[in-house]
This record gives C-alpha cells, sequence and structure tokens, in this order.
C-alpha cells in the first residue's frame, strides 16, 4: 500500500508546534512523538522505551516517529508533573512511575503501599489482573490511554553511613524520597528522616553529602553508580515495587488511523514485557548476579532476617492501615486477594 505523504509548514492544532505535521489518508501524522521517560537507556526502563520506539517505527514503516526525552526533561526534571503534561499533550507519550502519577491519580498509591507485594508473582498479580485493569480504567478516566506495564522494580535501600538490618538502625538517617506523601510517612514512621526530592537533584545531593541514603531498585544503583557517590550500605527488604505504566495522550492516540492505533498498543504490550524482564535480570533467585556486581564494588549487601524483616513491617503497619483507606478499600482488598492467590 502506497500512500501520499504531504509535509505540511505547520501544524493545525494541538500543542507542541515545533514540527511539520505529514498528512497520511484522512489522519493527520507529526514528524516526531516526544516520549518522556525519568530515566535513560541505560536503564531497563530507558532500554523498555527505546525497545517500543523501534517496533513502532519498524511495523508503521516510520509513520509514527516518537523521539525519547529522558531526563524528565519535558517538564524541567519535575516527574510529579509528567502525568498532567501527557494529559495537556505537552508530553505525547510516556512510561512513567506509579509514584510519579499518585498525585494525580491517588489509587497509583496501592503499589507504594510497604510490604504489600512479596515478590516478583505478587506483582505479575496485580499488574496483570483485576487490579491492573481497575488501575488503566482510571488513568484512561484521568485522561490518558494506557497500554502496557513495564517495571522499574522492588525498591532497596542504600545509604552512605551504616548497615541497616532494623528500624532502630534508621534512626535519624536523612533519605531522599520522590515526591509521595506516602513516601514521607513511610520513612518518618520507620525513624528516618525523609527528604523529598527529584531523582534529578538527588544525584547531586549524594555527591555533597547533603542526603545520607535513597530507596530505588539495584538496576538504577547500578546505571547510575550510586556506589562512587558513597552508598557503601544496602539493605535488601523489598518493601514497595514500582510498576511503569505506558500511555499515550488521548488527541495524539485518535489522530492515528485503528490500524496504528494496534500496531502501538502491542508494540508496547511487548516492549512492556522485554523490559520487565530486564528489570528483573540478576535480581533472581535462580540468579542473584547484581547483587554480586554491587558487592564487587565494595558494597555491603545485608538481606534481613525473618524477624529483623517483620520489625520493619510492624513499624509501617499505620501507615498501611491509614493508606489503605486513602487509596481506597475495595481496590487494596482486591490485591490483597489477588496476591493471596498467586502461583508462586
Ligand atoms: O525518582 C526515583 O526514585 C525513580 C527514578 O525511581 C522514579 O522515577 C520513581
Amino acid at each position: 500500500m502506497k500512500r501520499r505523504n504531504f509535509v505540511l509548514g505547520t501544524a493545525a492544532g494541538g500543542a507542541g508546534l515545533a514540527f511539520p505535521a505529514i498528512v497520511t489518508g484522512q489522519s493527520q501524522y507529526r514528524a516526531e512523538y516526544k516520549l518522556s521517560t525519568v530515566v535513560g537507556t541505560a536503564f531497563p526502563w530507558g532500554k523498555g522505551a527505546e525497545h517500543w520506539i523501534n517496533l513502532v517505527r519498524e511495523k508503521t514503516a516510520g509513520r509514527i516517529n516518537m523521539k525519547l526525552y529522558p531526563g524528565v526533561s519535558l517538564v524541567q526534571g519535575d516527574q510529579t508533573r509528567e502525568f498532567s503534561a501527557v494529559r495537556q499533550g505537552i508530553i505525547d507519550m510516556a512510561i512513567g512511575s506509579t509514584i510519579n502519577w499518585s498525585p494525580q491519580i491517588k489509587e497509583l498509591n496501592l503499589f507504594s503501599l510497604p510490604f504489600l507485594m512479596p515478590d516478583f508473582a505478587a506483582v505479575d498479580a496485580l499488574t496483570q489482573g483485576p487490579v491492573g485493569k481497575r488501575m488503566f480504567e482510571l488513568i484512561d478516566r484521568a485522561g490518558a490511554v494506557p497500554l502496557a506495564w513495564g517495571e522499574n522494580g522492588f525498591r532497596e535501600l542504600t545509604n552512605s553511613k551504616r548497615e541497616i538490618r532494623t528500624p532502630a538502625d534508621m534512626k535519624g538517617l536523612k533519605v531522599r524520597i520522590a515526591g509521595s506523601a506516602l513516601f514521607s510517612e513511610t520513612f518518618t514512621d520507620l525513624g528516618a528522616n525523609p527528604t523529598q526530592m527529584s531523582w534529578a537533584d538527588a544525584q547531586p545531593a549524594f555527591a555533597s553529602g547533603a542526603v545520607d541514603g535513597q530507596e530505588n531498585p539495584m538496576t538504577v544503583f547500578t546505571a547510575a553508580k550510586l556506589h562512587t557517590l558513597g552508598h557503601k550500605f544496602c539493605t535488601v527488604w523489598g518493601y514497595v515495587c514500582d510498576p511503569l505504566a505506558f500511555v499515550v495522550n488521548r488527541e495524539v492516540w485518535n489522530s492515528w488511523t485503528a490500524a496504528d492505533r494496534d500496531i502501538v498498543r502491542a508494540s508496547a504490550i511487548e516492549a512492556g514485557k522485554f523490559e520487565v524482564d530486564l528489570a528483573r535480570k540478576g535480581l533472581t533467585k535462580s540468579d542473584d548476579s547484581v547483587y554480586k556486581q554491587v558487592e564487587g564494588f565494595g558494597v555491603k549487601v545485608t538481606r534481613p532476617d525473618a524477624k529483623e524483616r517483620d520489625q520493619f513491617v510492624i513499624a509501617t503497619r499505620r501507615v498501611y492501615a491509614r493508606w489503605k483507606a486513602q487509596t481506597g478499600k475495595d481496590l487494596v482488598d482486591l490485591a490483597e486477594q489477588s496476591i493471596a492467590k498467586r502461583k508462586v
């Protein structure tokens, strides 16, 4: 099928008119679509984005050309504004963490409830089950088109000061957290001194010693080389895991043909699976090579025993109960049931 494409000088309607538009059949296509992520292609998250871009470009024969804008640069690094920017059309599509979008969609806080998800099977039971479906309805209602799930990962605690085995070890520790009230309450109840800042601001704060610790997946730790910023202690406690959602701005979505929408959705699902595999690589029982790699960098990796871990769970029960109510009791009940029924 050969179509005649007309490149226009300016695009009619919509935000971000810096690029010429291509008219394909009846639909109007832009020369470029802006894809936002927090981190770039050194990280599974950015690699997943790259994979999505390549699949879509190939399968649409170049009709849909997405360009990666890592560092949430389209919103000046303020990751908490990413979802609003997708809704407004400042960003055309994004792969975003549930943490960063929870200020706009409160139900996404579910994934940040401490110690809700014990393992990867539990994460899958949520994203691939009725909870994930409900979350997509909520994202849709909030104004963006949800397509697929990816994963940032289980967030482990690292710091430059001391080994942490129990909440008592966290007393007074200055911990950088992303902009989320739930995280703030969790770390306060654990006895730490949490401070909210963007990922962009966090790294200089580690380097200068203004902040002692942080929590992020180990793939983020290694790609960002946090051991070179003084982080010598790592506690594997798996307290929360943040999935990533692939979404497209609604107007952009509606501007494409049905066949192209199918391609973009199927490619997001494929890229999501690819990304989840990468995000989990080296972090499983059968292959824990990422932890070995980190130990090779001189980091002490601590795995609290069951009793020690329970102390973290107990210390965060009140936060859990408070935020279960705020997130929606029925939805959290559904999540707890989905996890209880999972196949491990
Ligand atoms: O800011 C973080 O900690 C990060 C990179 O994990 C997120 O975007 C949630």
